[in-house]
């Protein structure tokens, strides 16, 4: 982990030229996505190479308040202290993984931030975890008193804040009614979107106050939540209309449960609540990024077809989705490789554009994705911002 005197990065954060991962990228009609059109970032797993280094330095500067670079009384050079990422959701599927591949590099201390904190404990032991990895804190994001808490409980740790990972989601396709938050707003869009609004509003404060060389701020999107893919066309499909349902406050009472005013249906709920979240992650670039440097971003991590998102779903649908998705779609990535690649989002040194949404193709080279009309429309993140930010007691 030693570092040039002359740069601030480390050599785990310098672009690697070996360009191992990079592939030709083909056009992928079955995606909707055409991919020739798309920025052909270099695969760079360099930062998930890590475990071959020296591990040493980096636990002895373990410490909150120490500057991000620090130079190492000995040899004369400059050492990053080890980053503090938040990620939601961390006790299953892609928050696990991820969580599982930036602390075994050594140069992440995770925060689990889990409903279930019994859960997330064991999960983290389960795919070997080393305690000083990871610190677990509770957070129901179907609460607001609870994302407020955990905010505080999060600073009275004294960690620095270097990236956060709105990662958490409930899918709810087979219910009949709508199910509510402590808050009285649609489950799905409540939890998904509006207990990350606050949350990432909240913790904007701590990105900011970060020393790390590079800070960021993501949120897991989808290809369900974009029209301009195939997948994105299985009924019922993403629409926010004008909004309304989400202005009267979701509550099934006075309002409709749905963003769009509509018939409340569990998946159109789930597909609404990632185009809020790419949406959110857009306009939260255009207000804070020139000022901040902070980077956001959103991204598509593959169908990971075997993780607890599908719980709710028929049994059936269970059986035949990952076969469909590994050998008809062949959008199917395991849980592994998801948290590669959204560790690579929190880590890697070649993904540090603001305002965009990644995907990967089938090499796992990652690329900057076109988002669907809607998912990209500024005037309607600002909409949604907007009433968010009432909906939440921030405006
Ligand atoms: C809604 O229905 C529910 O109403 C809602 O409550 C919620 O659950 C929501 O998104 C969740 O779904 C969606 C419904 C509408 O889709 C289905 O019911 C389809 C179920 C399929 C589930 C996936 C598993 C698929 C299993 C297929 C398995 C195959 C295995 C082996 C075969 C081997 C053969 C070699 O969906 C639609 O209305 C869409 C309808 C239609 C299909 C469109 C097809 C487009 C063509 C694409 C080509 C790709 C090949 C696909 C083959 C698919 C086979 C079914
Ligand atoms: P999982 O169900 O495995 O993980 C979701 C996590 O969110 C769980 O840890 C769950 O906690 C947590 N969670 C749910 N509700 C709350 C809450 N109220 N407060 C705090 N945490 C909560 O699903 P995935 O790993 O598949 O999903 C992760 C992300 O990936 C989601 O944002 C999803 O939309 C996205 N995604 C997934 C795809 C896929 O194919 N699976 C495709 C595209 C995007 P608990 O363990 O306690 O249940
Ligand atoms: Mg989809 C063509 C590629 C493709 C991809 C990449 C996905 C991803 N899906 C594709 C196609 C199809 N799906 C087709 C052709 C069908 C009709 C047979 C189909 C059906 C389907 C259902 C019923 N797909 C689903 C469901 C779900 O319940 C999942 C969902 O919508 O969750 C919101 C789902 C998904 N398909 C995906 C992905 C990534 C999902 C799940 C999760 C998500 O967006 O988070």
């Amino acid at each position: 982990m030693a570092l040039q005197a002359t740069t601030l990065l480390p050599s785990a954060f310098s672009i690697s030229k070996e360009g191992k991962g990079s592939a030709a990228l083909k056009d992928s009609s079955l995606f909707g996505v055409p991919l020739s059109d798309h920025l052909k970032t270099e695969f760079s797993s360099s930062a998930l190479r890590t475990k071959k280094l020296s591990r040493g330095a980096l636990r002895a500067q373990a410490v909150v308040t120490t500057p991000a670079v620090n130079r190492a009384a000995a040899d004369g050079k400059k050492t990053l202290r080890k980053g503090c990422v938040i990620i939601t959701g961390a006790s299953s599927g892609l928050g696990l993984a991820t969580a599982k591949a930036l602390a075994e590099t050594g140069k992440w201390h995770v925060i689990m931030a889990c409903r279930d904190f019994l859960k997330a404990e064991r999960a983290a032991k389960s795919v070997g975890m080393n305690k000083e990895n990871y610190t677990v804190i509770h957070l129901d994001l179907a609460s607001l008193d609870s994302v407020r808490q955990f905010v505080e409980n999060f600073r009275r740790s004294e960690r620095p804040l270097d990236v956060l990972v709105c990662n958490a989601a409930v899918y709810l396709p087979t219910a009949k009614e709508p199910t509510y938050t402590a808050d009285g707003f649609e489950l799905s869009v409540g939890t998904n979107h509006l207990g990350h609004f606050l949350l990432a509003n909240l913790l904007l404060e701590d990105l900011k106050k970060s020393d790390y060389p590079s800070k960021r701020c993501i949120i897991v999107g989808s290809i369900t939540g974009n029209t301009n893919t195939l997948a994105g066309n299985v009924p019922p499909k993403a629409n926010l209309g004008d909004l309304r349902g989400l202005g009267g406050g979701l509550n099934g009472l006075n309002s409709s449960a749905m963003i769009d005013g509509g018939e409340f249906d569990g998946a159109k709920a789930y597909k609404d609540s990632k185009v809020c979240n790419m949406l959110t992650m857009q306009e939260f670039h255009r207000r804070y990024h020139e000022e901040t440097g902070i980077t956001f971003a959103s991204l598509y991590p593959g169908c990971i077809a075997t993780t607890g998102l599908f719980r709710e779903h028929i049994p059936l649908f269970r059986l035949l989705f990952p076969p469909f998705q590994k050998y008809i779609t062949k959008g199917y990535v395991s849980e592994e490789e998801s948290g590669k690649r959204l560790a690579q989002v929190v880590s890697d040194p070649s993904l540090t554009k603001s305002g965009v949404y990644w995907s990967w193709n089938k090499d796992s080279a990652s690329f900057e994705n076109q988002l669907s009309q809607e998912a990209s429309d500024a005037e309607k993140a600002r909409k949604v911002w907007e009433v968010s930010e009432k909906l939440v007691g921030l405006a």
